[in-house]
């Protein structure tokens, strides 16, 4: 795969003197926002006034990575430059995707990227990684602090899953050791990502079995979470934003996909998994949608729930009964 900047070309871009605006993307990850706070760390060292924002408000548990200072309201003209970490695309910046063409540089890892401004990829299994080897080619490593390794390790862990996807590699946990023996807390860390859950996301996963459509001999899981579903289970958007990796769960799953009704116009977020070695980020891509082979996402436009969940079932069937032929 191409990348339009080399490491080293990244780095002398990183250095120029330029107030900066760091975008991450909608529905903020651990990775995101670890990634644009480590990226700040590494700016600040370098003397140049940063900031990052988000067009979504994170789930309140990260706000060990954000503590007060992410902004959901945003001057960019107050800025010299602009840069989106994590973004696969414009339309991931969410409700900030109007200043997608003010954006001069990217740096991601997602492999449907849409590049819609100077890129730098390595299909690494977070964009905190590429951040680290940034810091690393920049020659300041040692010259950073607890908060930026802290960063690093929670986007690391947040897109690895704790280190157990098969995106997990060799380097991803070199650098994790190495963030390890700099004093980092990583069991809290891990605790806060992994193991937390407030009632409404313990409520979420009750919702979620017991609503869960299991089909084509349980190797398709599909969950449905309507408006009307929110409400009767007394859930909010930030306690579902995870679901899909409940229902991946049960034994059999080949792929998971949730649907999960947003806003009241007909708008739903596709959330899609996939256990084995199939390709759900092409089939997101028939929705506009993608992200890596087997963590996808889209947005689906239907006329109601039930039309959403035929286009889904339709679709991720075909990935299910494609798959070892
Ligand atoms: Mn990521």
């Amino acid at each position: 795969m191409n990348k339009s900047l080399t490491m080293k070309e990244l780095a002398s871009k990183i250095r120029e003197k330029k107030s900066t605006l760091i975008f991450c993307h909608r529905n903020p990850d651990p990775d995101t926002l670890g990634s644009a706070f480590a990226l700040k760390e590494i700016l600040k060292h370098l003397g140049i006034a940063v900031n990052v924002c988000c067009a979504d408000k994170p789930n309140a548990k990260f706000s060990f990575i954000t503590g007060e200072d992410l902004l959901n309201e945003i001057k960019i003209d107050e800025y010299e430059r602009a840069i989106a970490i994590d973004v696969g695309s414009s339309k991931q910046l969410g409700d900030f995707s109007c200043y997608a063409d003010k954006i001069s540089l990217i740096i991601d890892h997602h492999e449907m990227s849409e590049r819609f401004a100077d890129y730098y990829e390595d299909f690494a299994p977070a964009s905190a990684m590429i951040v680290y080897e940034l810091a690393l080619e920049l020659g300041i490593l040692d010259s950073l602090g607890e908060r930026f390794f802290s960063c690093v390790y929670a986007g690391l862990s947040g897109d690895t899953g704790c280190f157990k996807y098969s995106n997990t590699n060799k380097r991803a946990h070199l650098i994790a050791a190495d963030l390890v023996t700099r004093g980092i807390d990583f069991a809290k860390i891990n605790n806060i990502i992994f193991d937390s859950k407030s009632i409404g996301e313990v409520s979420a996963i009750r919702m979620a079995y017991e609503n869960v459509e299991l089909l084509l001999d349980g190797r398709l899981a599909i969950l449905l979470v309507t408006n009307e579903m929110k409400s009767k289970y007394g859930i909010t958007d930030d306690d579902i934003g995870d679901i899909v990796n409940t229902i991946r769960q049960i034994q059999g799953t080949l792929i998971a996909v949730s649907i999960k009704e947003a806003g009241s116009e007909g708008r739903f977020s596709i959330s899609s998994r996939a256990n084995a070695d199939i390709d759900v980020s092409a089939l997101c891509a028939e929705l506009g949608g993608g992200g890596h082979p087997r963590a996808s996402g889209a947005t689906l436009y239907a006329s109601s729930p039930s039309e959403a969940l035929d286009t889904i079932r339709t679709l991720f069937s075909k990935g299910v009964l494609g798959y070892g032929k």
